[in-house]
Parts: structure tokens; sequence; C-alpha cells
């Protein structure tokens, strides 16, 4: 095969034969070790190694493919990457599961001992790092020349450990025995300054940085599937440049002086924050989005080159996606760069910046927008203050001109906030530096523009688009469920879905054949058996997702309280349940820390009791990632959506389990509305308030305490709570319930528990059941985030596929 360069590449085979030559050539060669020493370890790293190397052939074809096409490229800037397991994804990917199988087990290796070594590179929080590994995912699917750019945290999310109920944190050391996936790239590390102050010298403005610190960056391969075409996510970590070692001061002893400023330049990579609603307020996440903005933008800059001459090309051959605000800096530093470093004439450079960003927007929380204050920015950042205040200028300029004497407008619309403290607004900025803002469900984009950024859409309405969200099929389907992926593939005759998800409504008509009706609840069944919580033949209950008091886990549990009343007072009637939770909180939200503490405690209760034999257990697994929503998810009967409606931006765990066969319970909330318009509405339990409706009793005289006094059910289960049943913890959740009840939680109960009886009545008819759990995935392939990549290309990025030649 020939690359670019004339170099010809020896094809790896993905035979067994082949396949165990490499594995062990590589135990001796590059772990310098034997068959017979090797450790489990060993044989993990050394089967790492030879599933990567058959991908990093396919990345050296890729890359030969885009060098000669100099395509536009897409950028994805994201301060979170939730990739999940590599050694699965990529054995499916390079094709060589069933040969790595078979060579391991020639040398005397146990192949599930060894891959569950593989540790999952938790470098995310929730479903904003989970949605951006599905989109490289799928951009990789679809032959589009694309990098992801992060930071290579050394601690990843913190692992929950439950202690006495309580959620304690623990560090994720994840690489800790080094990472098999990655490959460094020393040579093309940067330097990233901090601090200091600026001047004019011959007209131009130079920033000189009063400190700095090297970013280093190393690349996990990001394949497509079905297709020769690799990827790469690049991830920074931050490095101390030699200098910052002071040999005086450790020759004088003082050991801990002289690694103090290294210390401090590493300390940036050191830790994802782990919040993923409310900025931390901190000065070192800020010098992260700084840090990972500032490496990422000098990458992109340096690979244009390599093709490119002019500027004037710049926004045509690049387009940079900013997930979230999180990287919102790269629009003042690319303008610096451009105006300051290479000269460019303000407009020009403006101009260009416009054309090359794209901001995604995941939040309705006004408390998620992020804001730095002034003071902090300017010090930090001061070149990128005085740019910022040269944007705004332009901004007001613009909606004076549009709204002349509407000085409220310009207030609200200004991203310098000034009361009470002087802020930087960084969604402001967003929308006013690029082309396109989305929302990421229709009823998210909806509500952005009709209130969080209302004004902006009055003053440039074309700025707005929505995507919704999607998630990767082979991750969440083949890899997570292999027994309902085969079934699928034999029910449509072929496992093209896999690439082509709008192909699962052929499954539709299936629903009338009575053996493929057995076939499938006889893999939910597995399923279940091999999660191994609770009875596989009660009807398993998952409500898995980060705590947040507007997702409402208290809800949840204010059910299985009243659920566990009506077994105490007998003649249940309900259907026998497992019902798991699985998420966690961050480390200082004390209200969501409350509920996690108070679920295990009347998990404790609940499951104790023998008067719930057979009927009710609750099951609350620490420490939910993707390695377990991997087993939840395929195993789940029914998915709980029950946020306050207009909340949840989007969801993407709402689309994973009904594209799995689970039937959903849930507001119209986020995405949930267009599931349920696509599975349809007798398939799918609805209940609530809408967000029109909970936004006016919000904004009029809400009191839970009416829902109290009214339901005696609901009475029941705050007074057992309140009166410390289930430890103290309980007090303090039932009287935030019954004081401020921020997120409608009593409003709604009465008809959440009473849709909760129409599904045991679905569920006692298993026949129904599995009719619409059928109709549940055969009606949800538009959720594949290959959509959800489609129409970023038609409406945002405008690129096109690169075909890399098999
Ligand atoms: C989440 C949203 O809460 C969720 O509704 C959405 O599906 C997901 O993003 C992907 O779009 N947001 C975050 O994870 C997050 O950190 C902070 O938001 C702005």
């Amino acid at each position: 095969m020939d690359l670019r360069n004339g170099v010809e590449l020896r094809s790896l085979g993905t035979s067994p034969a082949a396949f165990k030559e490499d594995l062990l050539s590589n135990l001796y060669y590059r772990r310098g070790t034997t068959v017979e020493s090797a450790s489990a370890q060993d044989a993990y790293e050394t089967l790492a190694l030879t599933v990567r190397d058959r991908l990093a052939e396919r990345r050296a074809r890729t890359a030969a493919a885009h060098y000669a096409a100099n395509p536009r490229w897409v950028y994805y800037l994201s301060a979170e990457y939730l990739l999940g397991p590599q050694l699965e994804q990529n054995l499916l990917y390079s094709g060589t599961a069933e040969a790595a199988r078979t060579a391991l087990e020639a040398c005397g290796f146990a192949p599930d001992e060894i891959a569950a070594l593989d540790v999952e590179p938790g470098l995310g929080n929730g479903g904003l790092g989970r949605l951006a590994a599905c989109l490289l995912d799928s951009l990789a699917t679809m032959d589009i020349p694309a990098v992801g750019y992060g930071i290579r945290y050394d601690l990843g999310i913190f692992k929950q450990e439950f202690h006495d109920g309580r959620q304690v944190e623990r560090p994720d050391d994840w690489a800790f025995q080094g990472d098999p996936w990655e490959f460094p790239a020393p040579d093309d590390r940067q330097v990233v300054g901090f601090y200091g102050s600026t001047s004019v010298v011959g007209g131009r403005t130079v920033w000189t940085p009063g400190e700095t610190v090297l970013g280093e960056p190393s690349h996990l391969l990001v394949p497509g599937y079905g297709t020769a075409t690799v990827n790469i996510v690049r991830l920074w970590r931050a490095q101390a440049s030699e200098a910052s070692f002071d040999l005086t001061r450790f020759a004088a002893g003082q050991y801990a002086e002289a690694v103090q400023d290294a210390v401090r330049a590493e300390n940036i990579s050191k830790v994802l924050y782990p919040d993923d609603s409310t900025p931390a307020g901190r000065e070192l996440r800020l010098k992260q989005q700084y840090f990972l903005v500032s490496c990422s933008l000098r990458d992109i800059v340096r690979r244009f080159r390599l093709r490119n001459g002019d500027w004037a090309d710049f926004a045509s051959k690049t387009a940079i996606q900013l997930n979230d605000t999180h990287p919102v800096l790269a629009i003042p530093e690319l303008m610096r760069l451009l105006v300051d470093e290479e000269g460019l004439d303000w407009d020009h450079a403006w101009s260009l910046v416009r054309r090359t960003f794209n901001y995604t927007c995941h939040t309705l929380l006004p408390e998620a927008l992020e804001t730095w204050p002034v003071d902090m920015l300017g010090r930090l950042l001061p070149r990128h203050l005085e740019i910022i205040y040269l944007i705004n200028a332009e901004l007001l300029d613009e909606v004076r001109a549009r709204f002349p004497d509407d000085l409220d407008r310009v207030r609200r619309m200004s991203l310098i906030q000034e009361e009470p403290t002087r802020q930087v607004r960084m969604a402001n900025l967003a929308v006013t530096g690029t082309t396109r803002t989305n929302g990421v469900a229709a009823l998210h984009t909806q509500l952005l523009t009709s209130t969080v950024l209302r004004d902006f859409h009055d003053l440039w309405p074309d700025r707005f688009v929505n995507v919704t969200n999607g998630v990767s099929p082979r991750r969440f389907v083949r890899l997570a469920d292999p027994l309902v992926s085969a079934l699928i593939s034999d029910g449509l005759g072929t496992d093209r879905w896999l690439s082509d998800l709008s192909l699962l409504s052929g499954l539709a008509p299936l629903v009338a054949d009575a053996s493929f009706r057995s076939r499938w609840r006889d893999v939910k069944r597995a399923n279940k058996a091999a999660l191994g919580l609770g009875d596989p033949a009660a009807l398993l209950d998952v409500m898995v997702k980060r705590f947040h008091e507007y997702k409402r886990q208290q809800l949840k549990l204010l059910h299985v309280i009243t659920l566990y009343h009506r077994i105490l007072a007998g003649g249940y009637d309900g259907v026998p349940r497992t019902v798991l939770f699985g998420g966690k909180a961050a480390p200082a939200y004390h209200a969501a820390k409350n509920i996690i503490h108070l679920i295990n405690a009347v998990a404790a209760r609940v499951n104790a009791d023998p008067a719930t034999d057979g009927l009710l257990t609750v099951v609350f697994p620490a420490n939910y990632n993707i390695t377990l929503a991997e087993r939840v998810i395929p195993a789940a009967d029914l998915s709980e959506q029950i946020s306050m409606a207009g909340k949840e931006a989007s969801g993407t765990g709402n689309m994973k389990l009904s594209l799995n066969g689970a039937l959903t319970i849930g507001t119209l909330d986020g995405a949930n509305i267009e599931i349920r318009d696509r599975v349809g509405a007798d398939n799918f339990f609805l209940f609530g308030l809408n967000a029109a409706e909970a936004l006016t009793l919000r904004s009029g005289d809400y009191r839970p305490r009416d829902h109290y006094a009214a339901d005696g059910e609901l009475r029941a289960a705050l007074d057992v709570i309140s009166a410390g049943a289930f430890g103290g913890v309980g007090q303090e959740v039932a009287a935030s319930l019954l004081d401020r009840d921020e997120y409608l939680t009593l409003a709604d109960y009465r008809s959440y528990v009473d849709r909760q009886s129409d599904v045991d009545a679905a569920w006692r008819d298993q026949e129904r059941w599995t009719t619409m759990s059928i109709l549940n995935t055969a009606r949800t392939g538009y959720f594949s985030s290959d959509r959800t990549v489609a129409d970023y290309l038609t409406h945002i990025w405008h690129a096109s596929p690169v075909r890399v030649d098999a």
C-alpha cells in the first residue's frame, strides 16, 4: 500500500495465526517478557498494542488521504470526553475480537481476565462528555476529517464509594499502570502563557506572559466503524518547563520549594473538575480552559500551515466546534493570534474567527452559564480581556443601532455583567463570536431562544439552529448488548443497521411474530441475569444519570417509599420490581449528596424487610460509569426520565435506553418529547406538568405543602422521611421539599405514581410489553449520533467526507 511519501506499510493480518505471531512478537520485543513469565498485566498491555497496531496502520492511511485532500477539517474542542473502555471498542472496530481470543487462549492466557484489566479513561462528568465521544465515533464512521481536542487529566472523574450510605469520593488514577492506547507526541508540544502584561510595540500589541507552561499532547485513535478511517483525539497534559526546577534550592535541601513551580504548572491538568452544572469559580479551572484553547489553536494553525499559505483560506478549511462555554476563550485567543502575532487587521481577523467557530449550549440552568470575574480574567489573561472589551464595544454598537434607547437590552447583552460584581459572560461571548449556536434538542433550542438567549435571538435569529443529540449505536447497542444485536441482525437479515440506524424500522413488522417476541424477551431476561442485581423475572426500573435536584431522583424515591407502604398495608397488587439507581453527585453539591444518602438508607430498610420479598428490591451500585452503563442499559425494562419539564437540555441516557428496548416513563422535557413523537404516545408513559405549566407554577405562588396536605400517600411518604425513619438526612431532604421544592416534585407526584400503575398493567401483559419494547427499538433509529453528525454537517460544519481506501 502506498503512502504519500512512498513508504510501504506491511499490512497486519487479522487471522488468528497472524494475530498470534504479532502478539508474541510484541510480548517479547515491546513488553520485554515471555509467555512463561508474563503477568496478566503484561498480557493485557501486549494485547492492547497488537490491536492498536492494526488501527495505527489504518490511521497512517487516513492521514495520507486527508493530507492529499486538504479538506475542511472539523475540530471539536471539549474540556471533557467520556470515551468508555477502549479494548472492546478497538477489538470490534479492527475486526480482531475472535482472532484475539483464539490467540490469547493458544498462549495460555484467559481472555476475560485480561479484558477486565482495561480501565476506562473517565475524562468527563456526564452527558456533555459522553456526547463528545459519540460525535467523534460518528465523525470517523462517516469519514469526516476530524480531530477532537481535550485535556489529559491525570485524575478523571472521581471514583464513587458508599460509606454508611454516604457518597465518598476517591481519586481516579486511571493511567496508573500506563495507558497502552496513547501515542505521546512530545515534539508537538506547545508553550502556553499566563499573567504578565501588554505593551504596544510598533503599532502592534505584545503580550509578555509572566509564567509559561508546556502543553504536551498525546493522542488516542478514534476508529470509524465499517470504514478504513481512523481519526484521533488529541489530549494535552501540562508540564513544567525545565527551568522551573530550582536546583539551587534543591541543593540547599529545600526539596518542596525546589519543585513548587513545577507542581503548580502540572496541576493544570491534574484533575477533572467534578462538576457538571456550575462553574467551580476557581482560577485553576480558568487556567485549564485557556490551556486547552491555547494548545489546541496553535496545533490547528500548525496543521493549517502544513497545507495552506493564505490566511484568507483559514475559515474555509477550518470548522471549530466549542463544546459548551468551557473552550470559549478560543475566540479572543484566535483574534490575538491573528491580529497581534500574524498582523491581520481587526475586521479581517474577526470575519475569519466568526466563520471558523460554532457553539453548542448544553444547559438551561442559568447558574450553569459560565461567567468569570473580570479581575481574575484580566490578571490571568490581560490581552484577552482587552480583546473581549473590543469585541464588546462592537457588539453594543450593533445593539444600540438596532434597538435605539433600549438601555436595558444593552445591559443584558453586554459581554460584561456589572452587578453585583463585574463578570465576563461566556455564553454571550460564544454567540457573538460564532456563526451558529445550537441547542441539543428541539425544546431546548426553543427555550434557549425564548428565554436564556432571547436577546441574542432578537438580534441574530439566523444564528440559532437545533441539533438533537444522538448516541453511538456501536457503543450502546453492539458493544453493550451483543445478544440483542445478534437478534436485530437476524431479524433484519443484515448488520448494516450499525452504520445506518434508520434500518431498525424494519423490526416493526416482527412484533407480529410470536417467536421473535419470545426471543426478544429471552434476551432481556438474559441481560438482567448477567447484570446480577435483583430477580431477572422482576421489572427492572432504572434511573441512571448524574444526581441533580432538577433530574428528580427524589421523586423516584418517593415512589419507592409509596410502594413500600402499599406492601406493608397488605394486599399489594403491583408487579415485582427491582429499582436501580446509578450516578454521582458533585462533591460540593450537598443537597444531591443527601438524596444519595437517603436512597441508600431506604434501600437498606426495604431490602431487609421480609415483607418486600419477591415484590420490591432497591439497588444502587456505586460508581456509575460507561463500563457499568453498558451492563445496565441492555438489562433495563423501564427508563426513568422524570426531570422537571424545561430543565433537561436533552438527555442521552433516555435515547440509549429506548434504543435498547426499555420503555420510558417521563415528562415532556428535553429529547423525551422527540422520543415520544417517534415511538408513539401508546408506547411511552407520559406524566406531569409540561414546560409552560411548570414555568407558570414556578413563577406564581407555588405551595408544596398544599400537595402534601391533599395527598395521603404523599403525606405518608414525606412523614416517614421527616420523622427520621431513614436517619437525620431524611429530615433535611423532606424540609427542602416541603419548604421550597424548587423543582416541583410534589406537584408532579400524584401524576407520576398513578402512571406507574399503568406501567404495572402493561408489564402484566408480557406480550403487550414486548411489543412496546420492540417498537421502541424499531422507531428510535433517529437517535443515532450518525444522524446528529449529519445534521451538524448540513447546518453548521459544511465539511465533506474523505474516503480512505480499504
Ligand atoms: C448535559 C445536559 O444536562 C443533558 O441534558 C444533555 O443531554 C447533555 O449535556 C448533552 O448535550 N449537560 C452537561 O453534561 C453539562 O455539563 C454543563 O452541562 C453546561
